[in-house]
């Protein structure tokens, strides 16, 4: 079996172009996976096909990721807007990261938006690989009724819903015909000595020889041809197909290909999983593909035995047909194959690097509609995550709630409804709470004496202490500087552990951070003072000492990296400034042709407000990793709306 992906942004036609493609030579048969992934079965040429249907959209971007890693090629379906190239842009970016051969197709060829040199030269900006015309457009007035194979120098007229008419190269047609196979030759040549010879001498190659340099040249991807049509109108599906099966690798050269990465020995290598979902009853089903002899159920892959091979397009126990090289089937009760994985019988490897999906963007505190529904949750959220590596999970600070890091707003939506239909948890979600700190920004003192007589002994401590702040990020510091032991030795470690308790919970409701406090001076008594009672008092006392040292909130700050096209940079430093927050520095980037990073400190409270920025001013396209950088102070209106809500938030709890 030969597998491809179809990929590229939504409503270029990927889906249509799917069914087209598998209903060629008879009717295909299309997968049920609910979510992500779609999948399609089909015969061409008299070889088993399967077509690995991405969605758009860059929340999905995994999804496509993954197909990847199972597809011995794939198509680039684009639309034939010029001002839409840029949509193109982070497929690109996996597909070339990835190594996988492509075919850039642009559909909708009978609503042309432009002309298609314009459109190929847009896409240019974001492909490190040459993208080369194969066709051409023939046009009749402003509408396309045909194209023109640049190799074998064939017109071919457009019928709707019926393979297209050989015609010959209409008149006006024959110049630009002519430049665009000069200029396919020309790029050809440099990967091919012999037709170099052959142009040098201006002598014609044969179509046939330069089919075969054309095969090679997808094969050892080192251009992108790109052929034209229109999917809902069946044409040029006949053409794609053909090129597909005449210039798609074998599935060997994906097995080197994802040997070469280092991460398993090629020999070892068997199959590759690449898909999961959950079902109700059923469990966990992953789409593997079969990349060497003698998968079966029962046998060892990924260092546990397989179970149910079914078949992968209808989701039932398949035909008892054992997968060969090349097969994709689906398999239940194979819940210890992590996807996606290098699998040899004996291990999982981690999959390629380039499928790393992008950073999640949003947080969410996912809130469970009952107490059942509260214990289920985090254990099916472990489970989930098994199979949704753009899924990550965590416990809210200070609440212990669930929280979840997702790609986006559908990437929610499709998590909530796996959890309501799959699982039947109902959950509703809210917005994490910021992390906020404060601290002192004034020096204070003060005098705490701890006195109790409860019955036989009493408890006495009596301290003077100082408070001052530290410098940013030093923390909490202690020092003492009493004399004469009248805070004796063995008393001061119980000092400072209740100096620091104080720290727990400063006069704003937040922990305290980067504050010094010096024990100075104290009394004890021979009997009544112990450990207990000087704890108490240094922690009775630095809280009365904060509340004197005018208490400052602190707001998180990230430093993020933010990743988006070029054509979006000059948008960029206007959105970080309205988040208050500050550009760094910026780059372009040296591994993604047409991109650029931005390094900028961003407030924590600001990063929902960057995501939706950034999702508004890139199409979707642009995205931001982030770690904690720091603390640092907020004032005025903004710092009192977060304390007054976290004091009612407090009092509610
Ligand atoms: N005019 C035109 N419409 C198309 C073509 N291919 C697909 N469509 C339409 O575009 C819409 C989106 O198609 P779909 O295949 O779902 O796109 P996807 O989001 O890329 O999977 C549908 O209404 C299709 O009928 C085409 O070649 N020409
Ligand atoms: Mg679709």
């Amino acid at each position: 079996m030969r597998c491809f992906t179809v990929l590229g942004p939504s409503q270029t036609g990927k889906s249509t172009l799917v069914e087209k493609l598998g209903a060629l030579e008879g009717a295909p048969r299309k997968s049920i996976s609910p979510y992500g992934l779609n999948l399609t079965e089909f015969s061409f040429g008299n070889e088993a096909w399967c077509a690995l249907d991405a969605p758009g959209g860059s929340e999905a971007l995994v999804h496509a990721q993954h197909a990847l890693l199972a597809s011995d090629a794939c198509i680039l379906c684009v639309s034939p807007a010029p001002e839409e190239a840029v949509l193109a842009a982070p497929y690109l970016r996996v597909i070339e990261a990835s190594g996988t051969p492509c075919i850039l197709f642009v559909n909708r060829m009978d609503e042309p938006r432009g002309r298609l040199r314009d459109v190929i030269s847009a896409l240019q900006d974001y492909a490190g690989h040459t993208l080369l015309l194969r066709q051409i457009p023939i046009r009749e007035g402003d509408k396309i009724v045909g194209s023109c194979d640049l190799i074998s120098e064939r017109a071919w007229r457009y019928r709707e819903g019926q393979t297209s008419a050989l015609i010959a190269i209409p008149e006006s047609a024959t110049e630009r015909e002519h430049e665009a196979r000069t200029e396919l030759l020309e790029h050809l040549s440099e990967f091919d000595d012999w037709l170099l010879e052959e142009l040098i001498e201006d002598r014609e190659p044969p179509s046939d020889a330069l089919y075969a340099i054309s095969t090679r040249v997808l094969k050892e991807n080192r251009i992108i041809p790109v052929l034209i049509g229109s999917a809902s109108h069946g044409n040029g599906m006949m053409r794609l197909m053909k090129a597909l099966r005449h210039e798609a690798p074998p599935v060997d050269a994906l097995r080197e290909r994802l040997a070469g990465t280092g991460n398993i020995d090629q020999a070892r290598l068997s199959a590759v999983s690449f898909h999961a979902y959950h079902r109700q009853n059923i469990g966990k089903t992953v789409l593997v593909r079969a990349l060497g002899a003698g998968l079966k159920q029962g046998v060892s892959l990924g260092g546990s035995s397989l179970g149910a091979i079914q078949d992968s397009a209808n989701g039932k126990s398949g035909p008892a047909v054992a997968p060969v090289p090349g097969t994709v089937f689906a398999t239940v009760k194979s819940d210890h194959l992590p996807v996606p994985a290098l699998l040899s019988p004996e291990a999982a490897f981690p999959a390629p690097d380039w499928t790393a999906p992008p950073t999640p963007m949003l947080e969410r505190i996912l809130v469970p509609g009952s107490e059942r529904d509260e214990n289920k949750l985090s254990e099916t959220l472990a489970k989930l995550l098994e199979a949704d590596r753009g899924l990550k999970v965590a416990q809210e600070e200070g609440t212990g709630s669930q929280m979840v890091s997702i790609q986006g707003p559908v990437h929610l939506r499709d998590l909530c409804r796996t959890l309501s239909d799959v699982f039947h948890i109902a959950v509703t979600d809210r917005q994490p709470n910021p992390i906020y700190r404060e601290t002192i920004s004034k020096p204070a003192e003060v005098h705490y004496r701890h006195r109790k007589q409860t019955g036989g002994a009493g408890q006495f401590a009596d301290v003077k202490l100082t408070i001052h702040p530290n410098g940013r990020g030093q923390g909490f510091s202690f020092a003492e500087t009493v004399k004469g032991g009248v805070v004796p030795r063995n008393y001061i470690p119980a000092v400072e552990a209740g100096a620091r308790e104080a720290m727990d919970k400063g006069p704003l409701g937040f922990e305290v951070i980067d504050v010094g406090v010096t024990l100075t001076d104290g009394q004890h008594h021979s009997v009544d003072s112990s450990e207990h009672a000087f704890r108490s008092a240094s922690k009775m006392g630095v809280r009365q000492a904060l509340s004197e040292g005018a208490a400052v909130l602190m707001q998180p700050v990230f430093r993020s990296e933010i990743h988006i096209p070029s054509v979006y940079s000059g948008s960029l430093v206007q959105i970080v400034s309205s988040l208050k927050g500050q550009v760094l520095g910026f780059d372009r980037d040296e591994t993604a042709k047409g991109w650029d990073i931005f390094r900028a400190l961003i407030p924590g409270g600001a990063l929902d407000e960057l995501a939706r920025a950034l999702r508004s001013a890139t199409q979707g396209i642009g995205y931001f990793s982030k770690t904690f950088d720091h603390f640092e102070e907020l004032y005025g209106k903004e710092a009192d709306a977060i304390v007054r809500a976290h004091g009612t938030q407090r009092a509610e709890h």
